[in-house]
């Protein structure tokens, strides 16, 4: 395959100022007619390119005229008409057949709707076109189907008119003023019921808003839709951005190959971000729904009236969506436990990609196939980098930066330098040097030591920074990096203010005067840079810290640094003192002043996969066996405590406000470690919650506990739980993933088992990623030493390949950390890589993805 370069951007030969769509729509054909108007852009002689993917030109026409097959030819797919005046109009007419579409890429069928999905290069697989996010078109767009089988008919913009047609179809037609890039472009024609609501923009103009399920789906759409209203407020009132169109219409369907999409006042959506109600949603489902419906409302500004000019600008969208969405969700319910959320994940996914053969820039330099840059790079990491410009620049002057963005990019194709160019006029602040955060990858190091001098009554903080060598770029320069900063008093537990220091070098010093003794350092506050952080702090500072810090994230963070150091130790072999882990989970357990939500996220041990990310070479087996002996241990030692917490935290009844949620989340983790202690009746509570909790967080968290022994009730439940919902695809993931996280000696043999299950397909997407996904993200499960775990995951990807290679992609990236364990390991794991690579006509996300992988 080849590479597209950053570097070789060229502005568009021909413009496309307008586009009518003509849409037969039938799942087995589909005829679709597109008539383009195009200029030529600039003083040249080349022809126009249309991309095309798996299409055939029926007929081709120009000005009116049909072409004969000498005056047109195609290239690699793409339609090439030489064309000799400056503004033309070009016809095509092509057939497709969504229903035998398995890549779920372009026009294709779900659950009896049709459905499309464009981003990033999905347009050219429905009609020729110039496939590229700096075309800017109005969309007129005409649909026509059976009106039995789909009686509703949507697309972008605005609804115009709608009437009957012979042979028992109908039309609708729609228009979208806003001139957007095709990747924005959807239509969806089904059965579909419509949970209808109204929100009043702050010019006073009313909005109809639409969430279209299937009928029995209806009940199952209340949290989205409040969701949507509070995210429009929000948007007005933080940004000042007002919604722009009459409808507003969001669609769920079944198979999606990722959570969400944009599409200018249409948005498509993985039912799994819209459908929950008590039964069958979990606390992190609600929460996901309202996060995923704000951030692609939220795109309507970041992304859509602003859009990208290529696709190496992807994270100008999604690291300010995703940075939009996080404030967002923190505003609807704790910034703390927001926070302490939104850094897992950074530090699950994102630093573990910035570590492996696949880390990247957050503004790419090249690649093979564009969807395999949906990363969590240029999301989680994007959506840091906007993060410290706003605390460098403070609310008020950040603000003046994205209205200055906002106003001078309305309607254009904009590049993340434009970003940064409007924060440094708007907001007054030089970022020349920070510019590096979007073209070095890796993440990046800082040794914090911190030295008293009694003489002088000074402290020296000497900070130094590294960042990794990574594909591709093996000498960094110095980032600039905001490092929120307070040194406590032990004495008298205060400190005089959070300081904002900023790291340019490779190495510097900060002298802090009038210090009697040495204090003790608290250090990037709040997460303030996403960067790793080493001190020279003890276990007694360090509990010092989790006890008193008035951070709360720098809170978590010394109870989590108190507990690796624990488990570092004890995976070493070494002897280790855990009282001080086991007191400061009890003094957070007994102080009555803390949101349980808090106190559940911190006394949480950290995962085996960031225990693995602190050690030179991997040993999944010893990571196990020492967290687990400290779960056992803490969970035996605060028995008494835990049982009283799970106790107090049982409610009466079902609310979803943030004090129900954090006194789920507590009472589930109380459960853990009454069960992690071996209590006799352990099992026999963790069943209890399974059949009597009236939400699917407590029972799920049952199930999952009980999954990870060998219990009767594990079997039980696990049946229970089948009969119970084997009927809702969503809620059968829950059971498939459940068994595939499970922490059991057994689980890739379950797994293997799993994957023949009759209701296991690799046809859905969610399905794939409940069982393989999951089971990928379980080190001690993935990485057992016979090497089976490898060859799960390889053979599923070969077989998804040929199917939905875009998802078949992501499950490769697991397989690429070979680096980081033993020989024996690291040799099966790039075995099943050069058997991937070997597999005939292996995709190009694949390929790309593999390959990169074994280097
Ligand atoms: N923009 C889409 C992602 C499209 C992924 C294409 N492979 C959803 C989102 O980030 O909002
Ligand atoms: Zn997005």
């Amino acid at each position: 395959p080849s590479v597209i370069r950053r570097a070789d951007y060229r502005a568009p030969d021909w413009l496309i100022p307008d586009i009518a769509l003509d849409f037969d729509l039938d799942p087995a054909l589909t005829r679709v007619h597109a008539t383009l108007s195009v200029t030529r852009n600039g003083d040249h002689e080349r022809p126009l390119r249309l991309d095309g993917d798996g299409l055939i030109p029926l007929e081709v026409k120009v000005d009116g005229r049909i072409l004969d097959q000498q005056q047109w030819h195609l290239d690699a797919g793409a339609l090439i008409i030489p064309l000799s005046g400056d503004a033309h109009s070009v016809e095509t007419l092509v057939e497709l057949a969504p229903e035998s579409n398995s890549k779920l890429m372009g026009l294709y069928a779900s659950g009896g709707l049709l459905c499309t999905q464009c981003e990033a290069e999905g347009f050219r697989r429905i009609t020729f076109f110039s496939d590229r996010p700096d075309i800017l078109s109005r969309y007129s767009v005409r649909l026509a189907a059976d009106k039995a089988r789909f009686p509703i008919l949507l697309a972008n913009g605005d609804p115009i008119e709608q009437g009957d047609l012979d042979g028992g179809r109908h039309w609708a037609l729609w228009n979208d003023p806003f001139p957007k890039p095709c990747y924005l472009f959807a239509l969806v024609a089904g059965d579909l019921a419509c949970n209808a609501d109204r929100f009043v923009t702050m010019s006073g103009r009313e909005v109809a808003l639409g969430i279209w399920v299937k009928e029995n789906d209806l009940p199952r759409t209340a949290h989205a839709m409040e969701a949507l209203k509070n995210s429009m407020a929000w948007d007005e009132r933080v940004y000042g951005r007002e919604y722009d169109l009459d409808v507003f219409n969001i669609v769920a369907v079944a198979d999606f190959n990722f959570g969400a999409m944009e599409n200018k006042g249409l948005n498509i959506f993985n039912s799994r971000y819209i459908l929950a109600d008590p039964e069958t949603a979990t606390d992190i489902d609600y929460d996901g729904v309202e996060g995923v419906v704000a951030h692609e409302y939220f795109h309507n500004w970041s992304g859509n009236r602003v859009t990208c000019r290529d696709w190496f600008q992807l994270s100008l969208k999604e690291g300010f969506t995703v940075f939009r969405d996080q404030n967002f969700s923190a505003d609807m319910g704790s910034h703390a436990v927001k926070r302490i959320e939104d850094v897992r994940i950074l530090r699950a996914a994102q630093f573990q990609e910035d570590s492996g053969p696949l880390a990247h820039p957050i503004r790419p330099e090249s690649y093979m196939e564009i969807s395999n840059f949906y990363t969590s790079t240029i999301y989680n990491k994007g959506a840091e980098v906007i993060r410290m410009m706003a605390l460098m620049l403070g609310a008020e002057r950040f603000r003046a930066g994205t209205d200055l963005y906002f106003d001078r990019h309305d309607g254009q194709a904009a590049t993340c330098e434009d970003f940064v160019a409007a924060m440094e006029e708007g907001g007054g602040i030089d970022l020349g040097q920070f510019r590096l955060w979007y073209e070095q990858a890796g993440t990046p190091h800082v040794r914090a030591l911190l030295t008293h001098d009694p003489l002088t009554q000074s402290v020296e903080l000497t900070l130094e920074q590294t960042i990794p060598p990574t594909p591709g770029q093996p000498v960094k320069q110095p980032m600039a990096i905001p490092l929120r900063t307070a040194l406590f008093d032990p004495a008298t537990g205060g400190h005089r203010g959070d300081e904002l220091l900023m790291l340019t070098e490779a190495q510097q010093r900060f002298t802090f005067t009038d210090f009697a003794s040495t204090p003790i350092l608290s250090i990037n506050r709040g997460f303030s840079a996403p960067v790793i952080v080493e001190t020279n702090r003890s276990q007694a500072d360090l509990a010092f810290l989790s006890a008193r810090d008035d951070d709360p994230f720098a809170r978590y963070e010394a109870m989590q640094q108190l507990m690796v150091n624990v488990l570092v130790g004890r995976i070493a072999g070494q002897q280790v003192d855990e009282s001080a882990v086991v007191a400061a989970i009890r003094a957070m357990l007994t102080d009555p002043t803390l949101d349980p939500a808090f106190v559940a996220e911190t006394i949480r041990l950290p995962s085996e996969a960031y225990l693995g990310d602190q050690m030179p070479v991997v040993d999944p087996d010893a990571i196990h066996a020492a967290r687990d002996a400290l779960q056992a241990r803490i969970g035996a030692e605060l028995e008494p405590l835990w049982r009283d917490v799970h106790a107090k935290t049982k409610a009466n009844a079902f609310a979803i406000s943030p004090a129900a949620k954090g006194a789920r989340k507590l009472h589930n983790a109380a459960l853990h470690y009454l069960v992690a202690a071996g209590a006799p009746d352990g099992p026999a509570i963790a069943f209890t919650q399974f059949g009597e909790a009236d939400n699917m967080t407590e029972r799920q968290a049952a199930l999952g506990t009980l999954a990870n022994g060998d219990s009767a009730e594990r079997e039980a439940a696990l049946d229970i739980f089948y009969n119970r919902y084997c009927a809702d695809a969503l809620t059968l993931d829950k059971w498939f993933q459940t068994q595939a996280f499970a922490l059991h000696p057994d689980v890739a043999d379950q797994v293997e088992a799993l994957g023949r299950h009759k209701d296991f397909t690799l046809t859905n997407p969610n399905r794939v990623r409940a069982l393989y996904g999951a089971f990928a993200g379980n080190q001690w499960g993935f990485h057992h030493e016979s090497g089976k775990g490898y060859r799960l995951v390889a053979d599923c990807i070969i077989a998804l390949d040929k199917l939905n290679p875009q998802t078949a992609a992501r499950l490769v990236p697991p397989l690429g950390r070979w680096k980081r364990f033993d020989q024996g390991r690291a040799a099966m794991m790039r075995a099943e890589l050069q058997r991937i690579l070997a597999e005939p006509g292996l995709s190009k996300d694949v390929t790309e993805q593999a390959s990169k992988s074994l280097e």
